[in-house]
């Protein structure tokens, strides 16, 4: 069967079948729910480092510097930019802007940027199933790029052995915004962009609400920093091996339940539900009873 050999080649660490592997949980396919429930007894022992922060702050620029260290180091490692795909871009627009341009690069580095819309359990569901086929495939380092706009950054923090929260200089209302959600699910705060002016003003804010977690300045564009920060970070994720299953997996079932229970419920009562509210012969509650019964 086509999928054994899928499965057979993602578990040898063979970047094609990880990409066809990956393309399949982008588009929801039915193959892909097989190919989870084939690879899912395996516990991995990647390291999975999460970065995340505003747009623009250089994530993608930082991930490539992060991991062509850890290649360095001699690791295997793999880049996944998770795409929350907005309705009104339409497409990829995360990890790739700086990549573009990036010119030679290192082909031993696995980088996937993932679309997540309409997926069940959404951004954090497709990120998890992506989780698990790059950690089959044997990665030492998974980088996961998620741009921070809030619940879904805590949720993926979730997946993940440490977090590098990443913001530069200029952010202005953006900071604090970012503040409210991402801040808090931070190990290591980056401030990167350090070649521009407002870099030590930023390390300065940031160190007062850090406590005991680091503080590191980066120049992606340069690599300054950057071992330090890699250090720092698998450091960090070596500390909490092992605790990061129970936090993702209750996240994850949590997000496949409620969704499969939306999906059943749209399938069915729904309709009939509305129609009652709306003619006031139930409340919402009575309402909200009858579906569940109903299911
Ligand atoms: N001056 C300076 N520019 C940088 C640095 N790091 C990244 N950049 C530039 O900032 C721009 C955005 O970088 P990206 O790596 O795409 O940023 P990002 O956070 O991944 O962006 P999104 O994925 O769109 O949220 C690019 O033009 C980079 O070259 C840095 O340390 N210093
Ligand atoms: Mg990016």
């Amino acid at each position: 069967l086509q999928i054994d050999d899928l499965v057979e080649r993602l578990c040898q660490g063979d970047p094609r079948a990880l990409a066809r592997a990956l393309t399949l949980v982008e588009n929801r396919s039915k193959d892909a729910r097989e190919i989870l429930s084939r690879v899912f007894g395996h516990r991995g022992t990647s390291a999975v480092l999460g970065i995340t922060g505003p747009a623009g702050v250089g994530k993608s620029t930082l991930a490539d510097r992060l991991a062509e260290r850890g290649r360095a180091l001699g690791r295997d490692v793999a880049i996944l930019a998770i795409d929350p795909t907005s309705p009104l871009t339409g497409g990829a627009f995360l990890g790739d802007r700086a990549r573009m341009d990036a010119g030679a690069r290192d082909t031993s580095i696995f980088i996937r940027s993932m679309a997540t819309r309409g997926h069940v359990g959404g951004l954090a569901g497709a990120a998890f199933e992506a989780l698990f086929l790059l950690e089959a495939a044997k990665k030492d380092i998974i980088f996961l790029e998620t741009v921070g706009s809030g619940q879904d950054e805590v949720e993926v923090a979730a997946a993940v052995d440490a977090t590098l929260v990443v913001l530069a200089p200029g952010l202005g209302d953006e900071l604090q915004a970012a503040k409210a959600g991402i801040l808090e699910v931070a190990d290591v705060f980056v401030v990167n962009k350090s070649d521009r002016e407002g870099a030590d003003a930023l390390a300065h804010d940031l160190s007062l609400i850090a406590g005991e977690r680091p503080v590191r300045r980066t120049t992606a564009t340069t690599g300054e920093g950057v071992a330090e920060l890699l250090a720092d970070a698998l450091r960090i994720a070596a500390g909490r091996a092992g605790s990061r299953d129970r936090r993702l997996m209750e996240v994850w079932l949590r997000d496949v339940l409620s969704t499969t229970v939306r999906d059943r419920i749209r399938e069915s009562s729904w309709e009939d539900a509305l129609t009652a509210l709306v003619a006031r012969e139930v409340t919402p509650y009575e309402a909200a009873e009858r579906i569940l019964a109903e299911l």
